[in-house]
């Protein structure tokens, strides 16, 4: 693999997000995620592979150690903002068709609950990972998942929540999405979740953290 993609690989993986972020010290004054990918791209590597072996690289090897618990949330964000930084030199690749996306991710946290810290992780992470990514943030009814899904095409929708009491309404957004549109996979995450839960509400998977989701939807592409 070329150095110029291992390198913005580091960058992503350790939250270098560009040469004015003092973050983190060890990397100060060198060049960040930002100006290595255009200099990739200005230097003709291939938009995909800046993708693949760069930022994808780079959330992956990031997801990993998290899951692990060599790292913490913050490290997580510093490197999402890395990446997302990064991505904006890939948009007009991905407008023109060049670079294709692995599909579209539906997310949201469900009705009744405003927890977004750990939804939001997930967003940047399956993002990062090559797939279009449709926020539609907290307090999200059944009918918007359903819409997001009629208006995207998405094939996979992300359900999440932190509060026991919102659990029910998981159950019932599930139930929804799968009654109207029975082909669309969901998978459901956050702390009070068990994979019994999830078989018990007729969800296609669960997943304790950003990877497991990662896994399962390039399962469901392969
Ligand atoms: Co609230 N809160 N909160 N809160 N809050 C909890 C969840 C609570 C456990 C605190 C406690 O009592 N110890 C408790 C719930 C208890 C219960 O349900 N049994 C609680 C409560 C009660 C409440 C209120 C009701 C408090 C009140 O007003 N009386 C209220 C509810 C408001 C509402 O939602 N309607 C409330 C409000 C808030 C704040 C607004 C102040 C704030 C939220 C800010 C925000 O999200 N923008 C907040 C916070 C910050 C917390 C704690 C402290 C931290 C949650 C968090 O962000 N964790 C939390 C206590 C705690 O966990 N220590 C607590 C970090 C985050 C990275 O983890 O979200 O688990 P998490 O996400 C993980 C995984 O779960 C997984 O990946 C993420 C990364 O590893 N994951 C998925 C998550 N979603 C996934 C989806 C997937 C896959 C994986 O696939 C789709």
């Amino acid at each position: 693999m070329s150095e110029l993609l291992a390198k913005i690989a580091v960058c992503v993986e350790r939250g270098k997000v560009n040469a004015l972020s003092p973050f983190p010290p060890d990397m100060k004054g060198q060049d960040g995620a930002d100006e290595l990918t255009k200099k990739a791209l200005d230097e003709g590597f291939s938009p995909s592979d800046v993708l693949t072996q760069g930022l994808v690289a780079g959330m992956q090897n990031i997801g990993a150690k998290f899951r692990n618990n060599e790292v913490h949330v913050p490290d997580m964000l510093i490197a999402a903002k890395a990446m997302k930084t990064a991505m904006k030199h890939l948009k007009p690749y991905f407008a023109s068709g060049m670079v294709k996306r692995k599909g579209i991710f539906i997310v949201g946290t469900v009705a009744g609950d405003l927890h977004d810290i750990g939804k939001n992780i997930v967003a940047m992470m399956v993002e990062g990972n090559g797939w279009e990514v449709i926020d539609l943030g907290v307090d999200v009814s059944a009918q918007k998942f359903i819409s997001a899904v009629e208006d995207h095409g998405g094939r996979v929708i992300g359900l999440s929540t932190l509060l026991t009491t919102t659990m029910l309404n998981m159950e019932k957004t599930v139930q929804e999405i799968k009654a109207k549109h029975p082909q669309v996979h969901c998978i459901v995450g956050g702390a009070p979740l068990t994979n019994e839960f999830a078989v018990k509400i007729g969800a296609d998977a669960y997943s304790p953290d950003p990877q497991g989701a990662i896994e399962f939807l390039n399962g469901v592409i392969s």
